[in-house]
């Protein structure tokens, strides 16, 4: 009997080493994906959990927020699975073959952007302090999959992933990019792909250029000209364009979704030659101006003692604010060349008290630090150490975006075709090789509120120009801006880049093949 029981049992553990050996789960290694911007905290258990078209995407409760952000992960894995996965809420903990969103009180730590992604061989947990972290825990998801996932057409593959755990959170929680499409106008379908390019690397700000001296992109319905005439044309002299409310919010909407704040700009005193042309009131001698479409900066300026400037930007703030659900509103303020400094500081006072009497929170570029600083108004350092210095001694935090490292319009190097190059070339390895609170001397850790890498146009025309001088410099921007310094790294970070210029190919993302990505020949 006790012989017959040792066969059994034998017989029973082969057969469960023949079941585990047979399980059609390969084996693989979490610690062998390439991610970007790298996590704080990754652990690999050594199996995979297989995606297919069974697959469910759970939330649980019925949190609205949530439910939308399964519904944009189902939408971003739609295209290249053709699988049309069910989202669902539950209240119970998964079975199995699901993708689960959970609400938790993570560690304070973790924020509203932290996360954790639980991968086991039945389950993809993602949890969260709320949607917002479920939205960033998304796009490493989307890492962790093959490439293929990225593909736009349905690709015929096994999609597994290795199964361990991830836990994340980012160092700033300012982390974007600007858009000028005021010297070149872009489309609602360029404005939503640089949206969707943006979340894919966890940044949370796009801050749009709406006017400029070549034209006016935003729909003011007190204004009406400064669309009509102020909106037509751009540097080359192109036919322009502008955004109705109703596209504006539609972008808006867009981002909401992915968690990227929209954060307006209407630059003043200076750079409002389109305004001007618009509305000759809105000139000290009582005459438009011509349209504008050249690049050369700093020589135009709003009548700053005149009431009814104070009444148009009233006006303008106003529309802008309704249509803004973000906190900020950003004045510019750069560049003022012919606006004397005794005019200056008291026009950026006023605009400030515009702002926030429309309950919006004052972003300005750094010239803004001489005027007097109203509580939690924000500087965006740009190139003016003395200006920053300023700004932190009025309590101000800063947006780091320093022109020699951030700024996405200079060229890579001398063959570059497009961009300028006054501030720097800026080659991947400069983008990347600085960090925020070590720039200037006076600027700490605690004075920043973040990164922002801004991607002026004059000469840029198109989305394939964009992404050219965006990417990928810009993911080494997104690292800086959520990964702690003791862990960024050049040669690291060099070699996670090179292997993932195959997703930036099938992403179509016309990038900058720099010859810093070739792999170095033994
Ligand atoms: C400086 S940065 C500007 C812009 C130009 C840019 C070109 C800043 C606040 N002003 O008006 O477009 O250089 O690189």
């Amino acid at each position: 009997m006790r012989q017959q029981n040792r066969i059994f049992s034998v017989i029973l553990v082969l057969f469960f080493t023949l079941l585990t050996s047979c399980s059609k789960n390969p084996q693989m290694d979490l610690m062998d994906t390439t991610l970007l911007p790298k996590p704080i905290a990754v652990s690999a258990t050594g199996s995979s959990f297989e995606l297919n078209n069974e697959t469910k995407i759970l939330v649980n409760g019925n949190s609205e927020e949530l439910l939308r952000t399964a519904q944009y992960l189902a939408s971003l894995l739609k295209p290249a699975t053709g699988f049309d996965l069910k989202v669902e809420s539950i209240s119970d903990e998964p079975d199995s073959n699901s993708i689960y969103f959970v609400i938790t009180a993570l560690d304070t730590i973790f924020g509203n952007e932290g996360y954790k992604l639980i991968i086991n061989e039945k389950n993809v947990i993602i949890e969260s302090n709320g949607a917002e972290g479920a939205v960033r825990g998304i796009q490493t998801l989307r890492q962790i999959l093959p490439n293929e996932i990225e593909s736009s057409t349905v690709q015929q593959k096994s999609w597994f992933i290795a199964t361990g755990e991830i836990q994340d959170y980012p160092q700033y929680s300012y982390r974007g990019s600007m858009l000028d499409v005021a010297r070149h106008f872009f489309s609602v379908e360029d404005v939503k792909r640089y949206i969707d390019l943006l979340a894919a690397y966890k940044l949370n700000v796009l801050h749009l250029g709406l006017s400029n001296d070549q034209g006016w992109r935003i729909e003011i319905k007190s204004w009406p000209n400064l669309t009509a005439h102020g909106g037509s044309t751009e540097v080359g002299g192109g036919k322009g364009g502008f955004y109705t409310q109703e596209q504006y919010k539609d972008i808006v909407d867009y981002a909401v979704t992915r968690y990227i704040t929209i954060i307006p700009e209407i630059d003043m005193p200076g750079h409002t030659n389109a305004a001007l042309a618009s509305y000759p009131e809105l000139n000290c001698n009582g005459k438009a101006t011509d349209l504008y479409t050249g690049t050369e900066v700093g020589f135009s300026t709003l009548c700053t003692d005149k009431d009814i400037t104070y009444k148009f930007i009233d006006d303008v703030i106003r529309e802008l604010a309704e249509m803004t659900p973000g906190p900020y509103i950003h004045i510019g303020g750069d560049e003022s060349h012919v606006t004397p400094m005794e005019n200056y500081i008291p026009f950026i006072n006023k605009v400030q008290d515009i702002v926030i009497s429309h309950g919006k929170i004052v972003i300005g570029w750094d010239e803004i630090a001489n005027a007097d600083l109203k509580d939690n108004v924000i500087v965006q350092f740009w190139s003016e150490v003395d200006n920053a210095k300023k700004a932190i001694e009025k309590n101000a935090k800063v947006i780091m975006s320093p022109a020699n490292k951030t700024y996405l319009d200079m060229k890579y190097d001398s063959l570059t075709k497009i961009g300028l190059h006054w501030a720097a070339f800026i080659e991947l390895e400069s983008a990347y090789i600085w960090s925020p609170d070590k720039f200037v001397k006076e600027i700490n850790r605690e004075n920043i509120l973040g990164v922002e890498s801004p991607l002026w146009s004059e000469t840029i025309t198109n989305m394939e120009e964009i992404e050219y001088m965006a990417f990928p410099r810009i993911i080494g921007h997104a690292e800086i801006g959520w990964t702690p310094d003791s862990m960024r790294e050049w040669n690291d970070y060099k070699s996670r880049l090179i292997k993932h210029t195959e997703r930036l190919k099938i992403m179509e993302i016309n990038y900058y093949d720099s010859k810093l990505l070739s792999v170095e020949k033994e």
